[in-house]
């Protein structure tokens, strides 16, 4: 497979400037016929014109009107070449494909009863051969003709312009969409959909449609994605003055599908998973993950629709920024504080692994053998965390008149991250040039903190270092801009002034940001009158690894007192790190073992503080998971974190059980369920008193688990109960199971969580389970929910199990990923990402680890996707 290098970007020769597509719609064979209106770029110059196509039947291509001989063009696996084309041409293209024997889900694909799309990022080249590239924008209409019964829903992008019934029981419709668009964004759906329709008037008073089409069994699951729909709109025009731009809105909601959701024009396709809810059927996280995956594809109508990529290196400029788009709306429905420990705990815990790893990239890369391997938690999740750093350095006000210059400067355009940057710069009259060093060099940077306190002098120096290890192909970093947000606190927990030596007025505000753009600088704050704890990097000011020696009792002082909710919570967790890697360490010293006080003290503040928001209480009270308490030892002791982390869960357990209890009661008056930040804060904390109980060992608490699925109204409830009786051989967890999938079975959504919960167990017959379970009728490999449920959350969530000694679970991660790339490259290549941190383990693990990778790299015709990930992995 060859690479390709953002430093060979080429403009495109020929631009596309209207197609014609008119689809003949059949689930086995589709016949397209493709239109296209083209001329010389003005920028290029002329030459043979290559359209990309892949999986096709070509059956015929007439120039100008005109039929081509063989000898007039060539065809190879991936591309169509026509040697001589005029300045300005027409092409008439017609293809065949297959959509029932698509199992990759790229192009037009059938799943259960409909047939749908998936063209980001490479897909449409399996439709037709076109320039299938973000740069080259076109005006799309798209004419469907298929048999009326079969398919009587038939959807495109943009607007309804007409449609008709032939005397043979086919139908037909035409969509146009007046927006120009790359080929990413183009969508076609057709099926037997039931359509729950609404309006928006949005900010001019245009009245929108707003349209949710599902398989008819899940009519009753729209609601809440239509609830959070318009609050996207509505959010948009409020904080971006974004107004939506086409007569209707249409979503889609896929059993089969690779990603979370499509943001294609007008006609978004979703992931049935992120979409479909009721509150019998998902849990408050699943409600809260649809909201912002609604509003997220409804954002990229501007951020990644209006203004697109130039070419996919600038992937983030279009998902960076719009996740954290979302993440702001999240915030600002929901509580802002919970959304930035989750946004935050998932960087960590994902992000900062990968950018540890063997594919660790910049934000915006430079090379890629499969672009579909670059949709990662660095472009997604860093690339959020680099945008929300711009805001920060120069504020609310100066981001919106930066994201107003750059809608308006670029709309209708494929730009780069450089574009983005410079409308910033250019509304603010700033400079980032050494601040864009974020989205070319990858790496986690570690800021290290000192502090000196002079009490003569009453002065508090924060001494700020930066340095990032090297990754692969980028040995040494330059130095970057980092925003470091500070606040001092006093000993009663009070913010101090902090003025630092060079100002004349003292500084308005508890907390400030300070810029590190060397590798040392000193920051010397004035009129400090007693020493202070610094509170650093509050809110997670900037995606670094913090290295700042606070002892054990200034990070419980911190815990309890720090006026910042983040660093609160941080520093909670850091505490726990600490307590969990001393019993690591004598476990492996075979010392005994004893939960430190000062944490249980702590834990027992947090839990009797009845003025702090439950939600709070829950995350501070949740220790970290076994995978990143492993990313903070040089060599992960997998048996010794496990052993670790409940023998401290069940200390705490057991030695709060009384507070546990109340609060578990206190929490569970029944009412009814409703989506709110309230009623899901409480839940939360519920359940996480209900985990605790149940570590305590008690068997009378799993009767209480086993109560709370009875008399519970919703699944948030109902799963937590299964979840931790799953943790319990015996019995009751067997007939649990087997009542939850009688009363379930038929719906997917809910399948996919019986998967789960038992691909996560506990019990040491896990794998075993999980083998048997690809066998039951629930599961099926060609669904790309199916495996991520249950192979995927074995590997990457049952990390005792899948780093069993024996390396069995490696095995089989490897079996299953052969099996996989012949039906679904994309979701093998995603699975293999459970051994991305495998140089990180005892020398036993990796050799069996490494053992895998090699019987997965010695495989014959390797799809692309697994291909480069298994040869950087082993490099
Ligand atoms: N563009 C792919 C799906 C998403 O990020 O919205
Ligand atoms: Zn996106």
């Amino acid at each position: 497979p060859k690479m390709t290098l953002l430093a060979n970007y080429q403009v495109p020769r020929y631009l596309v400037d209207e197609a014609l597509l008119h689809f003949d719609l059949d689930k086995s064979k589709t016949r397209v016929i493709s239109t296209l209106k083209m001329r010389l770029n003005p920028e290029s110059s002329a030459g043979e014109c290559v359209l990309d196509g892949e999986s096709l039947d070509l059956i015929s291509i007439k120039l100008d009107g005109k039929l081509l001989s063989d000898s007039e063009y060539e065809v190879n696996s991936k591309s169509l070449t026509i040697a001589e084309v005029p300045e300005q041409f027409e092409l008439e293209i017609i293809t065949e494909i297959h959509p029932d024997q698509n199992t990759a889900l790229e192009g037009l694909y059938h799943s259960g009863r409909l047939l749908c799309t998936q063209c980001e990022a490479e897909g449409f080249r399996r439709i037709t051969y076109y320039p299938d590239r973000p740069d080259v924008m076109t005006v799309f209409t798209v004419t469907i003709v298929a048999d009326a019964k079969q398919w009587p829903v038939m959807l495109s992008n943009g607007n309804l312009e007409e449609q008709g019934q032939f005397n043979d029981g086919r139908h037909w419709v035409r969509w146009h969409d007046p927006h120009p668009k790359p080929s990413y964004l183009f969508a076609l759906v057709a099926g037997d959909l039931y359509c729950q329709q609404d309006h928006f008037r949005t900010m001019n008073g245009r009245d929108v449609t707003l349209r949710i089409y599902v398989d008819p069994e899940n009519k009753h699951k729209c609601d809440h994605a239509l609830v959070s729909l318009k609050q996207s709109m509505k959010w948009d025009e409020e904080v971006y003055g974004r107004e939506y731009d086409l007569d209707v809105f249409m979503i889609v909601a896929v059993n089969d599908f690779n990603m979370g959701a499509m943001e294609n024009k007008g006609l978004n396709i979703f992931n049935a998973a992120c979409v479909l809810a009721t509150p019998e059927t998902a849990t408050d996280d699943d409600f809260y993950t649809i909201q912002s995956i609604v509003a997220h594809e409804y954002f990229h109508n501007w951020s990644g629709n209006r203004v697109t990529c130039r070419d996919w290196f600038q992937l983030s400029l279009k998902e960076g920024f719009t996740v954290m788009r979302d993440q702001s709306f999240s915030a600002d429905l929901n509580s802002a504080a919970v959304q930035r420990i989750d946004d935050v705990n998932g960087l960590r815990s994902m992000q900062f692994a990968e950018d540890a790893g063997p594919m660790a990239h910049p934000v915006r890369p430079d090379s890629y053998i499969e672009i579909s391997n670059f949709y990662t938690v660095t472009i997604y999740e860093k690339g959020a965390e680099v945008v929300r750093m711009i805001k920060t350095l120069v504020g609310d006000e100066g981001f919106r008149k930066g994201t107003d210059l750059y809608f308006d400067r670029h709309d209708g355009q494929a730009v780069t991250t450089d574009d983005f940057v410079k409308a910033i710069e250019d509304a603010n009259s700033v400079d980032l040039s050494q601040f864009k060093r974020w989205y070319e060099q990858a790496g986690t940077p570690e800021l290290s903190v000192k502090t000196h306190y002079d009490p003569v002098q009453q002065r508090f120096s924060l001494i700020l270092r930066q340095s990032c290890p090297a990754t692969p192909g980028q040995e040494n970093k330059l130095n970057f801009h980092i925003p470091v947000a500070v606040g001092l606190l006093d000993s009663d927990g009070n913010n101090m002034p902090m003025q630092l030596a060079e100002e004349v007025t003292p500084y308005d505000g508890d907390t400030r940001v300070l810029s590190l753009t060397e590798t040392e600088q000193t920051f010397e704050f004035i009129h400090v009158s007693e020493e202070p704890v610094a509170s650093v990097l509050r809110g997670f000011s900037a995606p670094v690894k913090l290295k700042y020696d606070l002892t054990n009792k200034q990070l419980a002082f911190l815990m309890g007192r720090d006026t910042d909710s983040f660093n609160r919570w941080d520093a909670g967790q850091q505490l726990m790190i600490n307590v969990l890697l001393e019993i690591v360490d004598d476990i492996q010293k075979q010392n005994t073992l004893a939960l430190s006080p000062l944490l249980l003290s702590q834990l027992e503040a947090v839990l009797n503080d009845e003025q702090l928001d439950p939600a709070l209480v829950a995350k501070m009270l949740t220790l970290p998971t076994e995978n990143y308490l492993a990313a903070q030892m040089p060599v992960a002791d997998v048996d010794g974190i496990h052993q670790a982390r409940e023998f401290a869960k069940r200390q705490i357990a057991i030695s709060l059980k009384p507070l546990f209890n109340a609060r578990y009661e206190s929490l569970s008056k029944q009412k009814k369920y409703q989506f709110n930040a309230e009623d899901m804060a409480a839940r939360s904390l519920k359940n996480l008193c209900l985990s605790y109980l149940a570590a305590t060992d008690d068997p009378l608490q799993m009767q209480r688990c086993l109560r709370q699925m009875k008399v519970t109204d919703n699944m948030t409830e109902l799963l937590a109960g299964l979840r931790l009786m799953v943790d319990q051989a015996g019995p009751e967890r067997e007939h649990a199971l087997r009542a939850f999938y009688e009363q379930w079975k038929h719906d997917r959504q809910v399948v996919d969580k019986w998967l789960s919960v038992q691909a996560v167990s506990k019990l040491p017959d896990t794998l075993l389970r999980v083998k048997a379970l690809m066998k039951h009728e629930a599961f099926n490999i060609k669904n790309p929910n199916n495996v991520r449920a249950l192979i995927g959350q074995f590997c990457r969530n049952n990390p005792v199990h899948f780093h069993a000694k024996d390396g069995s679970g490696y095995r089989f991660l490897a079996e299953q990923i052969l099996v996989l790339d012949k039906l679904n490259p994309q979701v093998a290549a995603r699975m293999l990402g459970a051994l991305n941190s495998w140089r990180r383990y005892d020398l036993e693990r990796q050799e069996l680890m490494k053992a895998s990778l090699e019987q997965i790299a010695t495989q014959k015709d390797l799809s692309a996707d697994v291909y480069e990930i298994v040869t950087k992995y082993l490099a």
